[in-house]
């Protein structure tokens, strides 16, 4: 008779390099590009085969490349979304491919079963902060409020909207006159900025909440060439922390801008690498920590100690 069929033994003690493809928005501010930087880093010091596709800030672009991933037959998938909607269809054909998804610093209006986890910071807790930072700031004085948005139905777009309404609501010295996409970029930044000074008068304009510090830079610059001084005749609260806003912070020409890391890459791998190993289910929403800067911080020597992180 045959003998049993011989159990190959397993063979322990390696993990296979994993090949994981990315799927990157663009390169539309500074952040992105230091969390393009950091989740290369990320990725080598893991021994990671990573598979990078800059989708120039188009969705279409994305779910091309997250279906190419799924034909590749990589081991898991990361996802910067550009919008919260429209990703249930390809979630669904990776979900059936047994690829994990993990969603960097934004979120998607999809059932939770299509993805694993997402790495965001607290996005509403971040337009709270802001909010919060300029009731503080104008002290019950009147003050009128643009707003330039970050791309319109991203899920930083929607959420830090929402927290700063939050943190000024009962407070009717504020208001909040102007809010118009910028799409989180420089050039946009000033544009809007620019038609948003022709159209209240510079004077009345008290302060600026941008979603982004590329778009504060943005402004700062049309509020210059507009003969007006950017931090002070307009106060400027914004969010990221780049290099270049703790400059501005240190120049006198912003007032605020709230961190949000570039390492969402980290934690994103962590939770990837332990999933495909034995199955570990992480938490769905892993949160990093915001932190508020001020003049009042030591600004020169932060931008000193993050200027070479990749921006
Ligand atoms: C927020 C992130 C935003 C950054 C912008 O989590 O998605 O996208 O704040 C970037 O700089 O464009």
């Amino acid at each position: 008779l045959l003998a049993g069929v011989v159990a190959l033994a397993p063979v322990a003690g390696f993990a296979a390099d994993l090949t994981i493809g990315f799927s990157q928005i663009g390169s539309e501010s500074g952040w992105r590009a230091a969390e393009t930087t950091v989740t290369k880093q990320q990725a080598e010091e893991r021994g990671i085969d990573l598979k990078f596709a800059d989708a120039q800030q188009k969705q279409e672009n994305q779910i091309k490349a997250i279906r190419s991933f799924i034909a590749q037959g990589v081991d898991g998938i990361l996802i910067a979304p550009v919008v919260a909607t429209g990703w249930d269809e390809v979630l669904e054909e990776a979900k059936d491919a047994d690829i994990p998804v993990v969603l960097l610093d934004r979120t998607v209006d999809a059932p939770e079963d299509l993805y694993l986890t997402a790495v965001t910071s607290d996005l509403v807790h971040e337009g709270n902060v802001a909010g919060q930072w300029l009731v503080d700031e104008v002290a019950g004085a009147d003050c009128r409020i643009v707003e330039l948005q970050g791309t319109t139905g991203s899920s930083p777009a929607i959420d830090r909207k929402t927290g700063f309404e939050q943190a000024i609501k009962g407070h009717d010295n504020l208001e909040i006159v102007r809010s118009q996409t910028g799409d989180f970029t420089r050039s946009q930044g000033k544009v809007v900025m620019e038609s948003f000074l022709k159209a209240e008068g510079g004077a009345n304009i008290c302060a600026l909440y941008a979603h982004n510090d590329d778009m504060a830079v943005g402004a700062i610059q049309a509020i210059k060439e507009a003969g007006l001084k950017p931090g002070t005749d307009i106060k400027i609260v914004s969010i990221d922390a780049v290099p270049d806003a703790h400059l501005a912070l240190a120049n006198g020409e912003m007032n605020a801008t709230i961190e949000l890391t570039p390492n969402m890459a980290g934690p994103a791998l962590d939770a990837m690498e332990a999933y495909l190993a034995d199955g570990t289910m992480p938490a769905k929403w892993i949160q990093t920590e915001s932190k508020l800067y001020t003049a009042k911080d030591d600004n020169q020597a932060v931008y000193e100690m993050k200027k070479d992180l990749g921006y």
